[in-house]
């Protein structure tokens, strides 16, 4: 797959607000928040969407969740609670093709998170 933004950013090679690095993942503040708290976990190994998670990839995908929780109770936001959400493809509002969980906390989010664009499978 071709690089993304995300590719440089776990390549240092543009900056980005780092709140946690390990052998698999990077967790860095999203540049638009959309929330007080909202940080995105990505893994090093490139994978463009969910649809695209391997077998070999479930163990990678499940740690994504598990940094999300770890930084969230850094972050202080674990107790109130917080959302992660992985966007895939148009319909589910993915804009970079490179897996990220987002977590979003800090304040009482709404839900359902539709939004009034026409646009419906049918
Ligand atoms: P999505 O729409 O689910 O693909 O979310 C992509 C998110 O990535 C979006 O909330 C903004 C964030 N983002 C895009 N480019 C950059 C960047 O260069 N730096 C950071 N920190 N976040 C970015």
């Amino acid at each position: 797959m071709a690089d993304t933004i995300f590719t440089k950013i776990i390549n240092k090679d543009i900056p980005a607000d780092i709140l946690y690095e390990d052998e698999l993942s990077l967790a860095f503040k999203d540049i638009n928040p959309q929330a007080p708290v909202h940080f995105l976990v990505i893994p090093k190994k490139a994978i463009a969407t969910i649809n695209d998670i391997g077998e070999d990839d479930r163990e990678l995908v499940g740690h994504l969740s598990y940094v999300a929780a770890k930084v969230a109770d850094e972050l202080g936001i674990a107790e109130e609670g917080y959302r992660t959400v992985m966007n895939c493809n148009e319909f589910g509002g993915q804009s970079v093709y490179h897996i990220h969980l987002h977590v979003m906390g800090g304040k009482l989010l709404g839900w359902p998170p539709f939004t009034d664009k026409p646009k419906t499978l049918e």
